[in-house]
């Protein structure tokens, strides 16, 4: 049986359901083409601001066998140089995402601009859910600025627009949330980022694990997995048809990967795993998920994406 790992996102077509998230090895040429030699369905830039950023003081990232924590505060060239390297990454054939994470509303505003400007770019990925830039909230929490976020890039023509959300933990907030986007013309939403703000403590140490804020930052991996899957089910539910739900949070094996799409994903990225394992990891859970598929009969991904039962 030919098994399809096809997908759309915001209309846009992936061969492979798999990526990366935006975050691990995607801030250079470098990292960016191994990532379009790999067999990841599409490349994703980490999230650039208006100007380059050297980010928080090492050490600030750190990990274990239940996932990782980091705070990376935002390392990235600039918009600029995303959008610089549009032309080279179009021979690895696959869309090519940029993820955007502002300063200010203002610098989103500059950026995005800039950004629809240049053809080639798939789709945009606004961040509205960074953790770690000390004295910068996280949009995502604060519903009514997540709204003039929105109401402000929505007004801007250009490329499919989608946001990364931070995870939410309450019912009521899961529906504030998608009454407020399903008010806009967003064609995406990534669920979900790190869970802000933990801690990991070495014991022996008796110390934090990662320098900036006190050891504090954004958890990732094993740790956050039904966490992700429930942000991602609650908002395949409640959001409108045409905004797509893409999956992220402790995806390591093909088997993950099928719990995100069973819940709604209609693509997958992968974070924690991709740092540990590099670009390989790509192929080896689409062969899983592959594999999977084959023992339950199913040829495409829409055999199964967001058919997860209760019980009755
Ligand atoms: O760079 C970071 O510290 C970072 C970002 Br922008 C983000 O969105 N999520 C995260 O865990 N780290």
């Amino acid at each position: 049986m030919n098994i399809d790992l096809s997908t759309t996102v915001a209309e846009v077509s992936l061969e492979n359901c798999i990526y990366n998230a935006s975050g691990p090895l995607c801030t250079t040429a470098e990292h960016l083409h191994a990532i379009g030699e790999s067999q990841a369905g599409a490349i994703l830039t980490k999230s650039a601001t208006l100007e380059l950023r050297e980010g928080n003081p090492q050490p600030r990232y750190y990990e274990n066998d239940l996932g990782s924590i980091n705070s990376m505060g935002l390392p990235n060239k600039g918009y600029a140089y995303y959008a610089s390297l549009v032309a080279e990454m179009q021979k690895h054939a696959k869309p090519y995402f940029v993820s955007v994470s502002g300063l200010s509303l203002e610098n989103n505003l500059t950026i995005l601009k800039h950004l629809n400007t240049v053809k080639e770019v798939s789709a945009i990925e606004l961040n509205l859910s960074c953790p770690n830039v000390p004295g910068k909230p996280q949009t995502g929490y604060d519903f009514e600025q997540m709204q003039r976020v929105l109401d402000k890039v929505c007004a801007l023509e250009g490329h499919p627009l989608g946001v990364k959300l931070p995870p939410y933990f309450d019912i009521i907030h899961f529906h504030q949330v998608a009454d407020i986007l399903n008010k806009y013309p967003i064609q995406f939403v990534t669920c979900v980022n790190s869970i802000g703000n933990g801690l990991v403590i070495d014991v022996d140490a008796e110390q934090v694990v990662i320098k900036p804020k006190h050891g504090f930052g954004g958890v990732g991996g094993d740790y956050i997995k039904p966490t992700a899957l429930a942000n991602v089910r609650k908002f395949f539910v409640l959001l409108r048809d045409d905004i797509d739900v893409i999956g992220c949070g402790g995806i390591k094996n093909g088997r993950d990967a099928f719990e995100h799409i069973l819940c709604g994903a209609s693509a997958v990225q992968i974070g924690t795993q991709y740092m540990r394992e590099g670009t390989g990891c790509f192929e080896r859970i689409a062969n899983e998920l592959v594999a999977l598929m084959q023992e339950k009969g199913y040829q495409s991904i829409t055999d199964f994406k967001g058919k997860l039962k209760s019980i009755d």
